[in-house]
């Protein structure tokens, strides 16, 4: 598969451990890079908008100690990973349906039931489409590259989420996808939205103003000012992030 890898130097620096384990009944968050990992985004920002208390566990992608303990965690070896009350969630959209049953005051989705179909479907697509932009356009929040060159094969991506959103805002008027309160689609779309600033991908105006809601949330700035602080290049910036 073509990959533009627009800054791809080597490093075996580790992603950083939590100081302590978390104390056994804890709910545990399990996550990689916070530079890279789109999922791992998707998945925190979930957990922080359902209002749930968890540790952050963080597997580093290049340690095979961790990728072991991961394993015994989350079959498919991916990140996120959640576990809560017995419970062992690993894949974004089970989390997300996991947190809305838990937590439904939080009304990660909407109440309505035919806007609530519409959330699924567009988040139902981010989980599983868009392959081209996400090899093509790999999440990296330190970098910025005007002008980027972005491949073909991914216009249609894009195409597709600038329909998605802009369907949205006009039917549910905004600033958030399904109107005035955040919730699950946000959460899937909020790596597209960092992606589409770093590779300076032009957008409509009223793409450009949800791109700079996201951005302003303040779960986003405390990751983003988190990802900073983290080592600069991991070594594998290839794999579908
Ligand atoms: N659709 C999966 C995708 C998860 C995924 O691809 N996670 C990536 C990180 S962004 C991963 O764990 N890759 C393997 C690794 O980090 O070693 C989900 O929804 O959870």
């Amino acid at each position: 598969m073509p990959v533009a890898s627009p800054s791809k130097t080597k490093s075996t620096a580790k992603a950083a451990r939590p100081a302590s384990a978390p104390r056994p009944g804890t709910a545990t968050l399990t996550l990689s890079s916070k530079n890279y990992s789109s999922w791992s985004l998707r998945g925190w920002l979930l957990a922080r908008f359902a209002g749930l208390k968890f540790a952050e566990v963080m597997v580093s992608p290049d340690d095979v100690d961790a990728r072991k303990e991961l394993l015994l965690l989350a079959p498919s070896i991916l990140v996120p990973c959640l576990t809560h009350d017995g419970a062992k969630v690993w894949n974004t959209m089970a989390i997300a349906q996991y947190l809305d049953e838990l937590m439904p005051e939080a009304a990660l989705v909407p109440t309505e039931r035919i806007a609530r179909a519409h959330c699924r479907s567009v988040c139902g697509e981010m989980n599983s489409g868009f392959s081209n932009l996400r090899s093509s356009l790999p999440m990296n929040l330190k970098a910025r590259f005007p002008g980027h060159k972005v491949w073909a094969g991914a216009l249609p991506d894009i195409e597709r989420i600038v329909q998605i959103w802009s369907e949205c805002l006009a039917a549910y008027g905004g600033p958030f996808l399904f109107g005035a309160h955040r919730g699950m689609a946000d959460a899937m779309f909020a790596p597209v939205v960092t992606r589409f600033l770093t590779y300076d991908v032009k957008l409509p105006k009223p793409c450009i103003l949800y791109c700079q809601t996201v951005m302003g949330m303040p779960e986003m700035q405390e990751w983003i000012a988190a990802a900073r602080q983290e080592p600069d290049d991991i070594e594998e910036l290839d794999m579908d992030f």
